[in-house]
């Protein structure tokens, strides 16, 4: 069994650090792939395909046939699961359409903003043991509600060169419009860059390991938008007397058999509720087929017991979790005072994997404390807000002298004449002089 913390404000910091990664060889390799993909492009590309896939491809494009053969494989049921999770997603993001804003701020001027889509992104999804095709609808679908024209998803292919069905399928279902079999650093190079093969793009969403998150963060020095900068999954469990520990257990399970630095944490104004949901860890862990994982990041966690719920909650916010479960009888206490977490999840009824999946909110979520200052995915990420006036020439008579004197005063002569050129046609007329 975990120990129980009972940390003092000061000591918050050292007992909610997440687990450091070491990141030192990284950004080498990641300035070499970079340099070359941006002189050699696909021949680069397939090069580093053969040496960390262990694949050689003839074609890393997705063809229709693999597209067809793709939607065989996969069970009737898991099929109309992925197509509920789509609509309830599809639900939840159209609803995050907003009208254009349109002000007339003073008589004759006229100042609106419209959203417009990101022309061109990029979707990267994850390959490994797990391939994680949720991934798949949570960014494609507001890609596609936003109107984004080009949808370009690379995942890195397996040792028989190819992709998880379900992936294929989903990328299918969500409207995505070029398919390539590429990943790691030569993949955010090639969307970075662009190569004859892998379209450039504006924008780049989704996780990755460590590699993949250094290499993002070079693609924004050459221009390209990122998400978020994404880290291992994070939950935190906030429960009192009244709480379910078997739920309890089963939710930071969820996220421990994510990845060895998962990182999750119970806080409770119940010792007795830490030690019931502990022993329940130890209890269901047995059973758990990524139990190596689990175990690992649950070493890595833990169990806080703070003596009342407003210590509770700042300590919360000073941590800002990217999943934050509510468990207690006074929920809007947490509901009302929580400002930094990714995504918050309510009730006993309400498991983090219901976001992870199908309640239709976004499972692309900011962590390590990014949650202060960033959004998780939604609709906005793939639009931008552009703004327009249109002023009449009683508008400039209102804002003229304003604007005059305000160049003026920053001297900036150029700007004041621009008014002052159209002031002059505009008096007479208006005098009649
Ligand atoms: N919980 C992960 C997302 C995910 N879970 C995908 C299962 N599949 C994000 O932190
Ligand atoms: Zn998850």
């Amino acid at each position: 069994m975990n120990k129980i913390y009972n940390p003092n404000k000061e000591s918050w910091s050292e007992v909610l650090k997440r687990p450091t990664q070491t990141v030192d060889d990284i950004e080498g390799i990641v300035n070499e792939i970079f340099n070359e993909v941006s002189r050699q492009g696909d021949r680069a590309i397939s090069e580093y395909t053969t040496r960390f896939d262990g694949v050689i491809l003839e074609n890393n494009v997705v063809s229709l046939e693999e597209l067809n053969s793709a939607i065989k494989n996969i069970p009737v049921n898991l099929q109309n699961a992925i197509k509920l999770a789509k609509t309830n997603i599809e639900k939840f993001h159209k609803a995050q359409l907003t009208n254009r804003v349109e002000v007339e701020t003073i008589n004759g001027v006229s100042c609106w903003q419209e959203k417009r889509p990101i022309e061109k992104v990029g979707l990267y999804i994850p390959g490994g043991t797990a391939p994680l095709f949720s991934t798949v609808l949570m960014l494609a679908v507001p890609a596609q509600i936003a109107g984004c024209k080009e949808i370009v998803l690379c995942s890195p292919p397996n040792k028989k060169g190819e992709l998880a069905p379900e992936i294929l399928f989903a990328a299918q279902l969500c409207g995505v419009t070029k398919i390539i079999k590429v990943g790691g650093i030569q993949a955010i190079a090639g969307l970075t860059f662009g190569t004859e093969i892998i379209p450039q793009v504006y924008k780049i969403f989704g996780p990755g390991n460590q590699f993949v998150t250094v290499a993002k963060q070079l693609a924004t020095k050459f221009g390209v938008a990122i998400d978020m900068p994404a880290g291992p999954s994070e939950l935190l469990v906030v429960a009192d007397d009244d709480a379910n520990a078997s739920y309890i257990a089963s939710d930071l399970l969820s996220q421990a058999e994510h990845g060895a630095d998962s990182q999750v944490i119970l806080v409770s104004t119940s010792k007795n509720l830490i030690n019931s949901v502990s022993e329940e860890i130890e209890r269901q862990i047995k059973e758990l087929p990524r139990q190596a994982i689990a175990k690992k990041a649950i070493a890595n966690s833990k169990l806080i017991y703070i003596e009342n719920n407003e210590f509770a909650l700042d300590l919360i916010n000073e941590y800002g979790p990217e999943h934050f479960i509510i468990c207690t009888k006074n929920e809007d206490f947490y509901i009302n005072g929580i400002a930094n977490a990714g995504s918050v999840f309510i009730g006993d009824y309400t498991p983090e994997s219901a976001g992870d999946y199908a309640s239709g909110t976004n499972h692309t979520l900011p962590t390590n404390g990014f949650s202060k200052a960033y959004s998780g995915v939604n609709l906005d990420s793939f639009l931008k807000s552009m703004t327009f006036q249109k002023i009449s020439k009683d508008g400039l008579l209102n804002i003229g002298e304003t604007i005059e004197l305000m160049a003026e005063a920053e001297g900036l002569q150029a700007h004041k004449n621009a008014v002052s050129i159209r002031l002059k046609d505009i008096i007479p007329a208006k005098t009649g002089i």
